[in-house]
């Protein structure tokens, strides 16, 4: 595991400047149907049990915003995003992990998901966001969450999040087991999964 030199506000070798927002994604868009719409969090909780809101209970969980860049692999970068939403520090307080927990996958719509470190996940600038600049996010960019977190490369936070898995043990997620880097680190440029070292990832 490489040391980690992140700097907010700043472009990480071989990423530009993108005007505008792309849409990046692998498959259809999801449609949102309110009423059978749940964020659950499972796995290996504190207390065993698994935690769900539906979307209006979920919408009133406390509102945080956050300052973030937002990298993706294919070499655009956006830096200095404001990002409303559920902090994860909020998700892990009111479902908290056992204490073996070391790792998350973060599930989505199509059973799409990615795999973070606890320590990444739980990072002060994560956030399951629901707007960008204070508006809504539009269906192509996630909504009604993605997750966000500014220090990894963009595909280690999906759109449409659906749930949290809490594991004792690190698993690849979608992207993880397709060739990119199992940690995503911009800073070392983690883009693909050849180049991790020893310990970054479990085999392929
Ligand atoms: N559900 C889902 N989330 C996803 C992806 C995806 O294919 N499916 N792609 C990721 C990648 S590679 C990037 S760069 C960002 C793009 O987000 P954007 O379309 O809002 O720019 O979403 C990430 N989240
Ligand atoms: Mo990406």
């Amino acid at each position: 595991m490489g040391q980690s030199e992140r700097r907010e506000g700043e472009l990480p070798p071989g990423q530009r400047l993108q005007r505008g927002w792309p849409v990046t994604h692998y498959g259809p868009v999801p449609r949102f149907k309110p009423e059978r719409w749940e964020f659950q969090v499972f796995g290996a909780t504190a207390d065993g049990g698994k935690r769900a809101w539906g979307h209006e209970e979920f919408a009133a969980l406390p509102y945080a915003t956050v300052m973030g860049d937002f990298h993706c692999v294919t070499r655009f970068s956006m830096l200095g995003v404001e990002w409303g939403g559920v902090s994860t520090a909020e998700i892990l307080r009111l479902a908290p992990p056992a204490p073996d927990v070391t790792h998350v996958m973060v599930w989505a719509e199509y059973g799409f998901s990615s795999n973070l470190r606890l320590a990444d996940f739980a990072d002060p600038r994560s956030i399951f966001a629901t707007h960008r600049g204070g508006e809504p996010l539009t269906a192509e960019h996630g909504f009604p969450v993605r997750l966000i977190v500014p220090h990894l490369y963009a595909w280690k936070g999906p759109k449409w999040v659906r749930g949290v898995e809490y594991m004792t043990s690190d698993r690849r997620g979608f992207w993880e087991e397709r060739g990119y880097h199992n940690i995503g680190d911009p800073w070392n440029e983690q883009r693909y999964s050849y180049q991790e070292e020893p310990g970054d990832g479990p085999e392929l």
